[in-house]
């Protein structure tokens, strides 16, 4: 089993109940399973145009290889009605794979780890919060980049299913919500 983390992201639309709904799509999928899951948070977007982000990160284990789970992810940010009419266009959803186990690749499709962890409070603090002593070979300890980031405005905010693990998240979320086919 690989671990993984995954980033979940966006500023069109209730993003927290996307965010919320997509997490529990990712749950139901028999290939992987939710292992942590961080608070939400709430920052300016960075480069890219539009109302402030959502961001949450989720730690998984999962049988699944890079791009297997990349095609999960993307097939879920399609559920929920994510596209693309320029770069960093404002979206519903954004799913990013941040980390998959020791993995390091340079791929146009799929860069592991994920080149910009360091540099984005919006990354780094949700991550931290559920791998505190997270380290990375191609950074070090990631917790010492959290003074570069520290200007970066973001605010923590008071989530449903905060704490929850995968199962009672499934069992807490209002139906109907969107399964995969
Ligand atoms: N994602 C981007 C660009 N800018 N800014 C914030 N605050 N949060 C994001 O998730 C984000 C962004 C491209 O994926
Ligand atoms: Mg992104
Ligand atoms: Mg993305």
């Amino acid at each position: 089993m690989a671990r993984a983390f995954i980033g979940f992201g966006g500023n069109l639309g209730d993003t927290r109940q996307i965010i919320t709904d997509a997490i529990v799509c990712l749950a139901l999928r028999n290939e992987l399973h939710i292992v942590s899951k961080s608070c939400y948070y709430q920052s300016a977007p960075v480069d890219a145009l539009g109302n402030d982000y959502i961001n949450a990160v989720v730690e998984i284990e999962t049988e699944l290889e890079p791009y297997g789970l990349l095609y999960v992810c993307q097939a879920i940010e399609q559920q929920f009605g994510r596209e693309r009419p320029y770069e960093n266009a404002p979206r519903t959803l954004d799913l990013d794979i941040l980390i998959f186990d020791g993995c390091a690749q340079n791929d146009t499709e799929l860069t592991l780890p994920h080149p910009r962890i360091t540099e984005r409070s919006f990354v780094l603090l949700p991550l931290l919060e559920i791998c505190p002593e997270l380290f990375l070979p191609e950074f070090g300890i990631l917790k010492a980049f959290l003074p570069q980031v520290a200007h970066q405005r973001i605010n923590k905010l008071a989530c449903r299913n905060c704490t929850c693990d995968a199962k009672t998240l499934i069992k807490s979320s209002e139906p109907p919500y969107k399964t995969l086919n």
